[in-house]
């Protein structure tokens, strides 16, 4: 075994690999961008170099400069996690030339899998089943045409070189192919320097259910049951699980051995995942499946695989990286209950996702045990970057059946808390709460199909919520002073009818507070409410609300509150008349930029007219478009940025004077 290895990767799945190598004595070399001199696996590993600045393409994708401090460090073995150098074919090869061990395949097999038409070919020839279609080298638009038609419609075009859903074109009949064909190959060529497209038959209900493969170094391979990632949202999983629901044991072996015929036809080594695209129109029972791509590295989600299988996937890689067999025969391999991961991330699902920046004041979740585990690369007071993936931690549940999984899941998500940037954990809880979800009615259309359900629109705070956040504020001043002492005059205010008024999105929300005896008189838009505070400890806030015991997280900065209670999220700021720093901003039309980023395109001129909805531009961040929309009908005015602007954080980007009303 190795006794020291260099992780060329960053956040949570860097603190992953660093977590089983010191299980395992061996020491552990860290690598870091100018973003992360003091970032989680920095703080972890035993030793850490400093390469390159905080772009990927500076840093961590720095082949060369990497593979320096792993032989300058005494590294035996790179690991890479995933994304970044992880199916990079030249960087395997290098580190192969170098003497170092690449955890990972060889740089033979990232390449075989690397375009979907090569790959779909080996497989054919493999016999694992593949998505009917044309995967030849004939690109003739007429060819490819003729294909088309002799498939049926509706075809999907792929970019060979494509992932990510890039490079992808829906053709509902024949009239539309040729138009849609150039835009995916101009798409394709801009994107990934290879115009080549492959023809597909569309699924329209499909599953996206995967299977972990291991191969060593001797020619064996098997496979560690399936995950289902059906949930996503625009080819970014969201959730997944282990088994996957519904599956039967005979379809479980059956796409399992495809899934090793498939690893074997490519003599491959490491970690490595098949995944299958299961066509679920008629169920899953003896539903048909097809190979659509290998990714040939660990993969985010591989913790549910652990959780059902009780094995450790990295301990895996490093072992057959070393040159030791399987760990596991086939038949040995457990599958026990059941795990749910969710991807917690820094974006605010009510901003189309935007990706959040900035400082995490707080986080909190369950300790971890049997049931839950937590893999993450931040702690609270860390910074999420414009950098890289906003992913702030993964949240992963065992049970011993669906069900349980689920309880537990639904339990961690209600006793997890970040503040100081926005995030999903809401609708994560929602998805989780989902009628549909709980029956697994799963496929790739999910999120969309009930987007209403998981995305409610006009989501205002409830009473509840407002009663939380008036004792969180009230309380501090209540223990500070004795409330029975008139010479305070915090008694002396309170003795009065306060008013406290909270901003909650667009609206102003207005509390009448009352002290009584023991209790609070709470009036919230006409309703009267007893509330009085049971604790109050750190973050933890029990209040009871006419007789009901409320339990919460409030965290509380400055004037910002962030309130978790029962699976809802709630972001309110205590409004202070006339306060220093409060500013009309917002509605009035004056639009910030949410994020740091580049303004790729301006739609509109200064003083030109728009309606609200008008796109006026285009903000690129975090490898994202987002589109600027006015909020108020009016005229442009004071716009001095261009195309190719950089934007820092609470930039104007623009103003809309609005129109004065009739
Ligand atoms: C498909 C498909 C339906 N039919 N292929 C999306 C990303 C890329 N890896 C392949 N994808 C799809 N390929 C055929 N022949 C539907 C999708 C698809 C999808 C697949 C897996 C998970 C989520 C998805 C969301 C939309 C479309």
């Amino acid at each position: 075994m190795f006794h020291k290895i260099l992780i060329a990767n960053r956040g949570e799945i860097a603190c992953r690999v660093i977590k089983t190598a010191q299980e395992n004595g061996i020491r552990t070399v860290a690598v870091y961008s100018d973003a992360d001199s003091n970032a989680r696996h920095v703080r972890l590993a035993d030793e850490a170099h400093h390469i390159g600045g905080a772009e990927a393409r500076e840093s961590y994708l720095l082949a060369d400069v990497i593979l320096e401090v792993a032989l300058k460090s005494g590294a035996e073995a790179i690991h890479p996690g995933y994304g970044f150098l992880s199916e990079n074919a030249e960087f395997s090869e290098a580190c192969e030339k170098a003497g170092i061990a690449f955890i990972g395949p060889s740089a033979d097999s990232i390449r075989s899998m690397g375009l979907k038409d090569k790959a779909k070919e080996i497989m054919s020839k493999a016999n694992v089943p593949v998505v009917p279609g044309y995967q030849g080298q004939d690109q003739a638009p007429d060819n490819l045409q003729a294909e088309a038609d002799k498939i049926g419609y509706p075809v999907l075009i792929k970019a060979v070189a494509g992932g990510g859903g890039k490079g992808m074109r829906l053709v509902e009949n024949s009239a539309d192919f040729k138009s849609l064909l150039e835009s995916c190959q101009r798409e394709a060529a801009a994107s990934f320097g290879n115009d080549h497209v492959l023809i597909e038959k569309y699924l329209t209900k499909p599953r996206h259910i995967e299977v972990q493969v291991f191969g060593d170094n001797f020619g064996n391979a098997v496979y560690l049951h399936e995950r289902d990632c059906s949930l996503q949202r625009r080819h970014q999983k969201v959730v997944e699980e282990a088994p996957a629901p519904g599956m039967s044991d005979a379809m479980r072996k059956a796409m399992g051995d495809a899934a090793v015929t498939a690893a074997k036809a490519i003599g491959y080594s490491g970690a490595g995942t098949i995944e299958f695209i299961v066509d679920v129109q008629n169920g899953l029972e003896n539903a048909p499946f097809y190979f659509m791509e290998m990714n040939t590295r660990l993969q985010v989600e591989h913790p549910v695989t652990e959780l059902i299988t009780g094995q450790d996937l990295v301990d895996w890689q490093l072992r057959i990286a070393a040159g030791e067999p399987l760990p596991l025969a086939q038949e040995d391999i457990p599958l026990r209950g059941h795990a749910f991961e969710v991807r917690l991330y820094a974006e605010d699902p009510e901003n189309n996702f935007m990706p959040q920046t900035g400082k995490i004041t707080h986080f909190s979740c369950p300790e971890q045990n049997e049931n839950f585990r937590l893999d993450t690369g931040v702690e609270e007071g860390d910074e999420v970057s414009i950098y890289y993936d906003p992913m702030i931690a993964k949240l992963i549940v065992w049970g011993r059946d669906r069900d349980a999984a689920l309880r537990h899941m639904n339990k961690a998500l209600g006793e997890t808390a970040v503040a100081g940037l926005k995030c999903n954990l809401e609708f994560l809880g929602k998805i989780m709460g989902h009628a549909a979800f709980q029956a697994a009615d799963l496929d790739t259309g999910f999120i969309e199909r009930f987007k209403q359900d998981l995305m409610p629109e006009d989501n205002k705070a409830d009473h509840v919520i407002l009663c939380l956040a008036a004792m969180a504020e009230l309380e501090p001043q209540i223990t500070e002073g004795d409330p029975w002492d008139y010479s305070d005059g915090w008694r002396m205010n309170m003795s009065l009818n306060t008013v406290l008024t909270f901003i909650d999105r667009e609206d102003s929300r207005d509390i009448e507070v009352t002290y009584r005896e023991n209790s609070f008189l709470l009036t919230i838009e006409g309703e009267e409410l007893d509330v009085r505070i049971l604790s109050h400890t750190g973050s933890c806030l029990d209040i009871v609300v006419n007789g009901q015991k409320i339990s919460a997280k409030v965290v509380k900065d400055g004037q910002n509150f962030t309130i978790f209670h029962n699976s809802t999220v709630s972001y309110l700021h205590h409004y202070l008349a006339g306060a220093e720093g409060e500013e009309e901003t917002g509605g009035s039309g004056v639009i910030i930029t949410p994020m740091p980023g580049k303004v790729s395109q301006v739609m509109v001129k200064e003083g030109e007219h728009v309606e609200q909805g008008t796109p006026l531009m285009i903000l690129e961040a975090m490898k994202m478009e987002h589109t600027i929309k006015a909020q108020v009908t009016g005229r442009v005015e004071g716009l001095s940025l261009s195309a190719g602007d950089q934007v820092t954080d609470g930039e104007v980007l623009i103003r809309i004077i609005e129109d004065e009303e009739e």
